[in-house]
C-alpha cells in the first residue's frame, strides 16, 4: 500500500540514474554548443532512427511545433479529415495552420478514426487525413492510405503515443507522409520537452529541418516562413542515455498492463482494449470504460472514489476536442454525428502506468473496483 501521504498519478516520467547523465552535461559545458544542431542533436538524430526502425528523422522541441511543422511542410491548406478523441493539441496544429478541421467518428474496437467514416467527409477543399494513434493504438493504415490514394490526399499521423509501436513487424511511423512523435515527460519516451517528424524521403526531411530553423537553408536563404522549434543539446542528452533504458521501461509496463488487464477483465461493466498480435505494443497508457449502467457506478464517481484514495487517474480524452471552445461550433463537431466517441469519452478512465509502478498499487486499485462491482 502506498504510504498516506502519497499521491499516485496517472504517470510519473522515468529518467536514468542522475551521475549517468552529468558526464553528457559537462560535454555541453565544455563544448558551449547549446542548440541549433549542436553534437548530441546529430547523434540522437542518428540513434533514434536506428532504433525506431525509421530513415528521415527530425527533432523538435516538442511535439506540437512538430505536428504545426508538418502541416507546413506538406502545405496543408483548406480542410482536413481528423479524430475528436485526442489530445487537444492535435486540432490546435490545425487551427495554427489556418485549416478548417472535419472531425469524423472513431471506431469502437480501437478508438482510431473511423476509416468508413472519412470518404462521406471528403468534400473539394479536403487535402489530407490527420489520424491518430490514440494511446499506442495503430490507425487502421493500410485502408486509409487507399483513401488518401483514391482522393489524392496526404496523411499524417499523430504518433504522440506510439513510441516504438509497430504493426506487421514495422514501425508505425513509416506509414502515411508524415508522424509526428512527443517525448513530454508524460511520455513513454521523454526528453523532458520534445518530439519529432518522420518523413519518407531524404527531399522532406531536408524541408522540415530548414522549416524548424526559421527557414534557413543556409547563412542568406531562407526558403519560406520557418519557426523555431529546434531540440536543443540537453534534451538530445537525455533522450540519447533514455534510449539505454527504455526497452525496460516498456517491459516494465508491459507487465503492470497485463497484470490489471487480468484484473478488469473479470469486472461486469468494465471494458479493457484488445491487443491483438500483429502490433507490438508500448503500454503508453491503460484507459479503461466503464459501463455505468451495467457497473453501477459512474466513470465520475470512480474517478473521485480514487482521489479520495490519493490516486489521480485522468480522463483521456474528456471532454472531446469537438467540446472545447474553438471547435464546437462546426458542423462535424455536433454530438450526434459522432455518437462512438461520445460514448467512449464518457466512459474513459485511465489508470495509472509508469514503470516504477508499485505492484500493491495495482492490486489497491483493482480492489477498489471491485468493491464497487455489482
Ligand atoms: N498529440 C497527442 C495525441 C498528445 O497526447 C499530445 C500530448 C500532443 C500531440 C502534444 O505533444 P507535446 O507538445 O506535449 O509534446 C499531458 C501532456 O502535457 C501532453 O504532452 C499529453 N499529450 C497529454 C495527453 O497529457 P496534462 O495536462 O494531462 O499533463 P499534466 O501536467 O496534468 O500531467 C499528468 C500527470 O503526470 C500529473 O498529474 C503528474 C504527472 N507528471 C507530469 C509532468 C508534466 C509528472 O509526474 N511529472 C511531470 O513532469 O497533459
Amino acid at each position: 500500500m502506498p504510504s498516506k501521504d502519497e499521491k499516485i498519478f496517472v504517470t510519473r516520467p522515468n529518467l536514468p540514474p542522475l551521475e549517468e547523465f552529468l558526464p553528457y552535461l559537462e560535454k555541453v559545458w565544455e563544448s558551449r554548443f547549446l542548440t541549433n544542431n549542436g553534437p548530441f542533436h546529430r547523434q540522437f538524430e542518428a540513434e533514434l532512427s536506428r532504433f525506431l526502425g525509421v530513415d528521415y528523422l527530425s527533432l523538435f522541441a516538442n511535439g506540437t511545433l512538430a505536428l504545426v511543422t508538418a502541416l507546413q511542410a506538406l502545405r496543408i491548406t483548406g480542410e482536413v479529415i481528423t479524430t475528436p478523441y485526442s489530445f487537444v493539441a492535435t486540432a490546435h496544429a490545425l487551427y495554427w495552420n489556418g485549416i478548417r478541421p472535419v472531425f469524423v467518428d472513431v471506431e469502437p474496437d480501437y478508438l482510431t478514426i473511423d476509416p468508413a467514416k472519412i470518404e462521406p467527409a471528403i468534400t473539394p477543399h479536403t487535402t489530407a487525413i490527420l489520424g491518430v494513434h490514440v494511446y499506442g493504438n495503430p490507425c487502421k493504415m493500410e485502408q486509409i492510405q487507399e483513401i488518401a490514394d483514391t482522393f489524392g490526399l496526404h496523411v499524417i499521423y499523430d504518433a504522440a503515443h506510439a513510441f516504438g509501436v509497430t504493426y506487421k513487424g514495422q514501425s508505425v511511423l513509416r506509414y502515411g507522409d508524415l508522424s509526428i512523435l512527443s517525448f513530454h515527460a508524460t511520455k513513454v519516451f521523454t526528453t523532458f520537452e520534445g518530439g519529432a517528424i518522420i518523413a519518407q524521403n531524404e527531399k522532406l526531411k531536408e524541408r522540415i529541418d530548414y522549416l524548424k530553423n526559421f527557414g534557413f537553408a543556409n547563412e542568406v536563404t531562407v526558403i519560406g516562413p520557418g519557426i523555431n522549434a529546434k531540440m536543443n543539446e540537453f534534451q538530445a542528452a537525455l533522450g540519447l542515455l533514455q534510449l539505454k533504458y527504455v526497452q525496460q521501461y516498456i517491459e516494465q509496463r508491459k507487465q503492470i498492463s497485463l497484470r490489471y488487464q487480468e484484473i478488469f477483465e473479470k469486472i461486469p461493466g468494465i471494458r479493457v482494449l484488445p491487443h491483438p498480435g500483429e502490433i507490438e505494443y508500448n503500454f503508453a497508457y491503460f484507459p479503461i470504460f466503464i459501463d455505468e449502467k451495467v457497473y453501477g457506478t459512474s466513470r465520475d464517481a470512480m474517478y473521485e472514489i480514487l482521489k479520495q484514495h490519493n490516486i489521480y487517474a485522468r480522463r483521456y480524452f474528456y471532454p472531446l476536442i469537438t467540446h472545447f471552445p474553438p471547435y464546437r461550433g462546426y458542423e462535424s463537431a455536433r454530438p450526434e454525428h459522432l455518437p462512438v466517441a461520445e460514448k467512449v469519452s464518457r466512459e474513459v478512465l485511465c489508470l495509472p502506468l509508469y514503470a516504477d509502478l508499485k505492484p500493491e498499487v495495482v492490486e489497491q486499485i483493482g480492489d477498489i473496483f471491485k468493491q464497487h462491482a455489482p
